[in-house]
């Protein structure tokens, strides 16, 4: 298989902190990762679009030439393909918190985090949008206020002490706010604990790159 990526970009990042993730815990996927440079405006050519005709990544190409185009949809998919070890484990209610807490996580964190960074200093030149960014910077307070009450028990991690789709989806978009020399988190010191914490991970320090 091969993962067509690009290292600061939030969404791929997620996957490569979820494979980085699973081979520390013993389940190496012999994935090839492939940068596209967005930059150079890469995923608009014809060769990335023949792959994802929305122009996005990451793109996990399968063994038979198919394509996964979201990301989400792609770290499943290698949940179900390798399960041993899967990070998804425990009760029907575990799971389904875990699920829970990643889709809080996904939408209303990391995707106005995304458009706050696009809006005030956008590594593939948007213009600023000063109204926008205040409007992602209020957005994210609520949520943030949860994870921070999820923290409160002095759980390690946001699930719990192990690592979770929701801890690789917040520190992707931690990055890419780091990129933009931003910070939201306020007073909230358990979530910045829990960001040293997580960043110390070896799959955190072998991806991460801000
Ligand atoms: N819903 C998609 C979103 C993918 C996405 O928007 N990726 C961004 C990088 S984080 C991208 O490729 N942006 C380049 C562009 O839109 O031109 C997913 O979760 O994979």
């Amino acid at each position: 298989m091969k993962l067509y990526m690009v290292p600061l970009a939030p969404n791929p990042t997620k996957v490569m902190l979820y494979i980085a993730e699973r081979a520390e815990l013993g389940t190496g996927m012999g994935i090839e990762q492939i940068v596209v440079n967005t930059l150079k405006g890469r995923q608009r050519e014809p060769e990335h679009l023949a792959r994802n005709p929305f122009g996005t990544l990451p793109v996990l190409e399968l063994d038979d030439g198919s394509h996964l185009v979201e990301s989400l949809a792609v770290i499943q998919y290698l949940e179900d393909r390798f399960p041993q070890g899967a990070l998804l484990e425990g009760s029907v209610e575990a799971r389904a918190k875990a699920r829970d807490v990643e889709r809080i996580v996904d939408l209303r964190i990391a995707g106005p985090m995304g458009t706050y960074v696009h809006a005030k200093n956008s590594p593939i030149g948007r213009p600023p949008d000063p109204e926008k960014a205040a409007q992602m910077e209020a957005s994210v307070q609520v949520p943030l206020d949860f994870l921070e009450g999820l923290l409160a028990d002095g759980r390690p991690l946001l699930l719990g002490a192990r690592v979770s789709i929701a801890d690789c989806t917040l520190q992707a978009s931690l990055q890419f706010l780091r990129w933009a020399e931003a910070d939201l988190f306020g007073e909230r010191p358990l979530l910045r604990a829990w960001d040293e914490r997580y960043r110390a991970r070896p799959a955190a320090q072998n991806v991460l790159r801000w």
